[in-house]
């Protein structure tokens, strides 16, 4: 599996203005209430947002709640962080609705959830964060939402595929940067078949709407591959028998990224497709997560070269 990134480096990605963030730029947070005072949520239609760089890509990890996208952002990030030297931070001015408490709460939380040792509890609603990755030089790559993921498919409920997004989503699918959608899929995925139908609606749907063929790009990933037989080796997969699964998993998935044009030597799909695992997470037992080993770096090298190659294609 390809691990290399010579020269990846030295090579424009994006054109602007660097832009220099820290690691950390998280304000503290004013606490109003007792801290063990349930907070009234915000309303999530009450909630604007910004993206202040219209011109870096967005990555956007989409998935139904549990398919794993916040341990895919968090093994991406350690991997970008320890191995390329880059920063993974939020973006402070994302949300432009004044008093948006959760943000501001995960924010501070960012770089705890980063190094987690033990699975994460799931995102709820409006615990979206925007982040921003850079490179050594302080150069904005790339921005990713994490968002939730009954935002995206909600787990119960009838037009499913057709269910509006809140507006931290449409603020950000309607905007004019290049998208690289990851769509999140996984091995023997605990829902019935109409679920799993509904699920491939959904992103048909998405593809529909908002997606910008001239620029969008997308990956499915199959995310848990460490679940099935198709791991070879330490950070290895064999990838065709993999794809070969989750098309079977999910009837129709591909055929939405089907190449429809005229070039005969063009490749079959407008999509990528990566296995991918997080790591090994222990059993988690009464009051306790389950602990989190992270996965080869393999993995995340694999997912971030890709990405690459969907930004510069
Ligand atoms: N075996 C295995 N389990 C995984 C992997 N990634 C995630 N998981 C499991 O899936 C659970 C959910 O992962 P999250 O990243 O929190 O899922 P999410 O998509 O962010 O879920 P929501 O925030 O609820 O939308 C984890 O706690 C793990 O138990 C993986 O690569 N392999
Ligand atoms: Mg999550």
């Amino acid at each position: 599996m390809a691990t290399k990134f010579d020269g990846l480096d030295n090579e424009p990605i994006i054109t602007e203005t660097p832009e220099v963030t820290t690691d950390v730029t998280v304000e503290p947070t004013e606490v109003t209430e007792q801290p063990d005072q349930p907070r009234t949520p915000t309303d999530p239609n009450k909630i604007t947002v910004k993206v202040s760089d219209t011109k870096a890509p967005i990555i956007l990890l989409f998935g139904a709640p549990s398919s794993g996208k916040t341990m895919t952002l968090v093994r991406l990030a350690r991997y970008l962080r320890a191995k390329k030297g880059y920063s993974v931070s939020v973006d402070q001015r994302f949300v432009t609705t004044k008093d948006v408490w959760e943000y501001a709460e995960n924010s501070a939380k960012f770089n705890q959830m980063l190094g987690t040792t033990t699975a994460l509890s799931g995102t709820g609603r409006n615990d979206f964060l925007f982040v921003r990755v850079c490179d050594s030089k302080g150069k904005l790559i790339c921005q990713i939402l994490e968002g939730a993921g009954e935002d995206y498919f909600p787990s119960k409920g009838t037009d499913r595929a057709q269910n509006p997004f809140p507006s931290y989503m449409t603020g950000i699918f309607n905007g004019n940067n290049k998208k690289v959608w990851i769509f999140l899929t996984e091995p023997n995925w605990d829902v019935n078949q109409a679920d799993r139908e509904e699920y491939v609606q959904r992103i048909a749907y998405c593809k529909g709407q908002f997606f910008n063929l001239k620029k969008d790009k997308s990956i499915i990933l199959y995310n848990k591959v460490d679940k099935t037989p198709f791991v070879t080796g330490a950070g290895q997969v064999h990838v065709q028998n993999a794809m070969n699964e989750c098309n079977n998993e999910y009837d129709g998935l591909f055929r939405i990224f089907e190449y429809t044009g005229v070039n005969p030597f063009h490749d079959k799909y407008i999509c990528k497709f990566v296995p991918f695992s997080t790591g090994v997470y222990g059993r988690a037992t009464q009051g306790e997560l389950g602990h989190y080993d992270i996965s080869h770096d393999a993995y995340p090298a694999k997912l971030w070269e890709t990405i690459i190659d969907c930004i510069r294609g």
